[in-house]
């Protein structure tokens, strides 16, 4: 997701920063202490001798205060940006529940009420470009755990329980989601392709696959003479 590589360079940025300027001063100080630096004779500290600085504790005033500044606005963005993240859950987009079995991955498409649409796929999860994807991931035998690491999104398949949990792709291209629970001897080897279409390429594949389940269902009810 988006976020996180922001987060990422953010953090990255600010702790090359705030390393550059502590290892920056250090070597100035240790130059302009040095036998042959500007301070001179009375100012050099001498060994075995506490160092006395001047100022009256301006310099640690402003170095606390500066580093509390930027950890806890760190903390309150980083913190921001992940309830962005939690809360965008729900209403928009398509909902996809992820089903784990041992050893592979059903994919059971929702329509806009949360039900079963009848559209279903095993191994390949369809989804369209820049649109949310809801996942439900649930399990059918073990515990198994679904992420697609290109797109930062990963969740738990617990049975009877259902984690949710959302992504959403930039570039119509394909990925690969794998099991990251051991699960038993298919374990390395539990993967689905996950194919990013473009929007109107996805709706004509979802209304086929639609219709294919309606002619399915009607066929099922005649040959049971219902
Ligand atoms: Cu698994």
């Amino acid at each position: 997701m988006q976020v996180f590589s922001e987060i990422y360079w953010v953090f990255l940025g600010l702790g090359t920063l705030v390393g550059a300027v502590v290892i920056g001063y250090m070597l100035k100080n240790a130059y302009k202490y040095s036998d042959r630096g500007g301070a001179d004779e009375k100012e050099r500290p001498k060994l075995g001798e506490m160092p006395t600085g001047g100022g009256k504790g301006k310099k640690l005033f402003l170095s606390l205060s500066l580093s509390a500044i930027i950890v806890i606005s760190l903390i309150a963005w980083t913190y921001g940006t992940l309830l962005f993240v939690e809360g965008q859950t729900g209403d928009q987009g398509v909902d996809v529940e992820v089903e784990g079995y041992q050893f592979g991955w059903n994919f059971h498409y929702l329509n806009d009420d949360g039900e079963y649409s009848g559209v279903n796929t095993t191994g390949t999860l369809r989804v369209p470009v820049d649109t949310q994807v809801n996942l439900q991931i649930t399990s059918d035998d073990v515990f198994h755990n679904f992420g697609i690491p290109a797109l930062s999104v990963k969740g738990d398949a617990i049975p009877g329980e259902t984690t949710e949990t959302w992504f959403k792709a930039t570039e119509a291209k394909n990925y690969t989601a794998h099991c990251y629970e051991l699960c038993g001897q298919g374990h390395s080897y539990m993967e689905a392709g996950v194919i990013v279409m473009e929007e109107e390429a996805y709706n004509d594949w979802y209304a086929e696959q639609r219709a294919s389940a309606e002619n399915d269902s009607a066929g099922n009810i005649a040959a049971a003479g219902v």
